[in-house]
């Protein structure tokens, strides 16, 4: 594997030399400065190339940004709505641009309105390490206390609504301003931070959004993008919806094996692949990740490796340690690598990985900037285990 570390950028608290010094090679980084849309142009990936490339000084290991995660899809183009023909050819020039700066595998998602979901980012767990947790009854909590919606009633039963009332009595302030900050983007990658007003405006625009009518609209996207990855033979990795369930009433649709294999047929190409999420797609107990993967193991472009175990509701979940959780990672890796080997015909082949997440640990328990999931230490904890396992089967 392509041992790779996520990076936020210049303004990062991790730095590039905290991430060598996890012994990772790669950086997998994005423009994140760049608003959702608009055309990535060559000089300003070069800048950052330069960027790297200017601390990757004399006898040091040079660190190489290996993957782009993400380009974010914008929701007009989701919802194949207005601009939404520009912003296409807006995406399409942004993959050729990034092709030409020889970087060739590129993440995204197509999750509506949010991208990854969290309803707490300071779990303590019983080492005192603190963990992301999404709680199911949050949720509930979330749209009717704070987006005050009115037709929860459709998606929750009685018993689940009263729960959530329950559990709402008792939250500090300080939990029900955290809740409200974690879903509407207040974490690392998203797209766009909300108001309550713009949240349920965007909530609006995907009312009348079926299932059918996202899956056409990501179907119609990957006929106009794919080709142009194709030409220059980059690797489109779709990752899955995270966590996979549907969330506000509104569609998921990359969230499991058929979804996986609807997108993959829709368009049949080498540059049409996925992110191998262990961590999202195992946070619904329907998932086999190890069915998903031997299933689509060929179309696995890239990996993230992150483990989590689901909570007694079966609905919650927390981030566990990375060989701690719901998922055998010693399996995983063997998989892995067997991939790997099948694939290393003429030269070596290497998946792209990174550690996704990790706990915050010892001393960025105390920093007053951190980015939640993407700490160094606990994610540098999360790549030597890693490590150690692929080494121990090697
Ligand atoms: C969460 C991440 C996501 C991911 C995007 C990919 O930690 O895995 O933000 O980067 O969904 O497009």
């Amino acid at each position: 594997m392509e041992l790779s570390f996520r990076w936020y950028g210049p303004k990062d608290p991790v730095s590039l030399s905290d991430i060598r010094q996890s012994n990772a090679n790669f950086v997998v980084t994005s423009l994140h400065e760049i608003p959702s849309g608009e055309k990535w142009l060559d000089f300003e990936i070069k800048k950052r190339i330069n960027f790297i490339n200017k601390q990757n000084l004399k006898d040091n290991v040079h660190l190489k940004w290996n993957v782009v995660e993400s380009i974010p899809v914008h929701n007009n183009i989701k919802l194949r709505d207005k601009n939404y023909k520009k912003l296409i050819n807006n995406y399409k020039d942004t993959i050729s641009n990034i092709a030409k700066n020889k970087i060739k595998t590129i993440c995204y998602n197509f999750m509506p309105i949010v991208d990854w979901t969290r309803t707490q980012l300071d779990y303590k767990l019983p080492t005192d390490a603190l963990a992301l947790r999404f709680n199911f009854l949050q949720i509930i909590i979330f749209e009717r206390f704070i987006l005050n919606l009115k037709d929860i009633e459709k998606r929750y039963s009685l018993n689940q609504i009263k729960m959530a009332e329950k559990l709402y009595k008792i939250m500090t302030t300080k939990e029900i301003q955290n809740l409200k900050v974690a879903i509407m983007g207040g974490l690392p990658a998203a797209e766009k931070k909300y108001s309550i007003g713009s949240f349920k405006k965007m909530l609006q625009a995907y009312k009348n959004i079926q299932d059918k009518d996202l899956k056409e609209n990501l179907k119609y996207f990957l006929k106009e993008i794919i080709p142009v990855a194709e030409d220059h033979n980059v690797k489109m990795a779709l990752h899955p919806d995270d966590p996979p369930i549907r969330l506000f009433g509104v569609p998921r649709i990359v969230s499991n094996s058929n979804d996986y294999k609807y997108i993959l047929d829709s368009y049949k190409s080498p540059s049409n692949g996925m992110t191998f999420c262990a961590g999202s797609l195992a946070s619904n107990k329907k998932n086999d990740v190890y069915n998903i993967f031997n299933k689509f193991k060929k179309k696995i472009n890239f990996i993230h490796l992150r483990n989590i175990k689901i909570e007694k509701d079966q609905k919650s979940f927390y981030e566990s340690n990375h060989l701690m959780g719901d998922i055998d990672f010693v399996k995983i890796i063997k998989m892995i690598i067997k991939e790997e080997k099948r694939r290393s015909i003429d030269k070596k082949i290497e998946i792209p990985m990174r550690p996704d997440h990790g706990h915050c640990l010892l001393d960025d328990q105390n920093k007053k900037f951190i980015n939640p999931g993407y700490t160094a230490i606990g994610r540098m904890m999360g790549l030597s285990e890693i490590r150690g396992v692929i080494k121990s089967i090697n």
